[in-house]
């Protein structure tokens, strides 16, 4: 079976295709699908964007659709920049600039009040409409400085202190494990096998 997942970002669709790899489901991007709009995010939380991406995607397909939608909430900065973590600064601001600024913000903050967490929201509509949905997350803290080249968006300033890395100084496979849309991912994975069993 194939799943068509509802991103523009390159950055997820290496990630969801990693996991999937070995899994009884193809993913396509929305591209290969020839699915061409663009969706308005005007939900208020994760989750409500995540099925405002999956639905606006189903009601062109109508074939099984997944979505997700992610964000980072730093704590100093009152969960901010949340579920417009991709609009903030504007939608076309480099993320160097975006890390940098949220860097300057935290300048003189001491590490335990730098916590912050990456959020994600998989939403997943089958063909006959049913909807599953589950959020993970994956805690951090704000580094001092961007470090690391791997993965994308705020990568390079979320500290792992397990690994004593950045999430751009982790594979993809290192990524997966901990992350929160790795987690988020295999936990539909397991809702979407049992779905082939029923
Ligand atoms: P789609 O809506 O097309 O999926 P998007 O990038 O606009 O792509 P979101 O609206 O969900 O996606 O915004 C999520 C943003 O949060 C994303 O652009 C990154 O800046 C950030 N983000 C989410 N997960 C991340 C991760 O694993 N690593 C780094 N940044 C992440």
């Amino acid at each position: 079976k194939t799943i068509v997942f509802a991103t523009s970002n390159k950055g997820k669709l290496n990630e969801i295709k990693e996991i999937f790899k070995d899994s009884a489901y193809e993913i396509i991007s929305m591209k290969d699908a020839g699915v061409d709009i663009d969706i308005d995010e005007n939900g208020s939380t994760f989750e409500e964007n995540a099925f405002i991406k999956a639905t606006a995607v189903y009601d062109i397909t109508g074939g099984i659709v997944m979505a997700d939608d992610s964000g980072l909430e730093v704590d100093y900065l009152e969960k901010k920049p949340g579920v417009f973590s991709s609009r903030y600064m504007g939608k076309d601001t480099p993320y160097e600039a975006k890390n940098l600024h949220i860097l300057e913000l935290l300048k003189d903050v001491p590490d335990n009040m730098r916590s912050a967490r990456f959020v994600s929201a998989i939403c997943c509509i089958m063909d006959d409409g049913e909807v599953l949905e589950t959020t993970q997350t994956l805690e951090g803290k704000i580094s001092h400085e961007i470090l690391g080249a791997e993965g994308f968006g705020y990568d390079p300033i979320v500290y792992i202190s397990d690994y004593g890395k950045t999430c751009a100084q982790l594979s993809i496979e290192e990524k997966n494990k901990i992350s929160h849309r790795g987690k988020a991912l295999r936990q539909m994975k397991i809702m979407l096998n049992r779905k082939l069993e029923e």
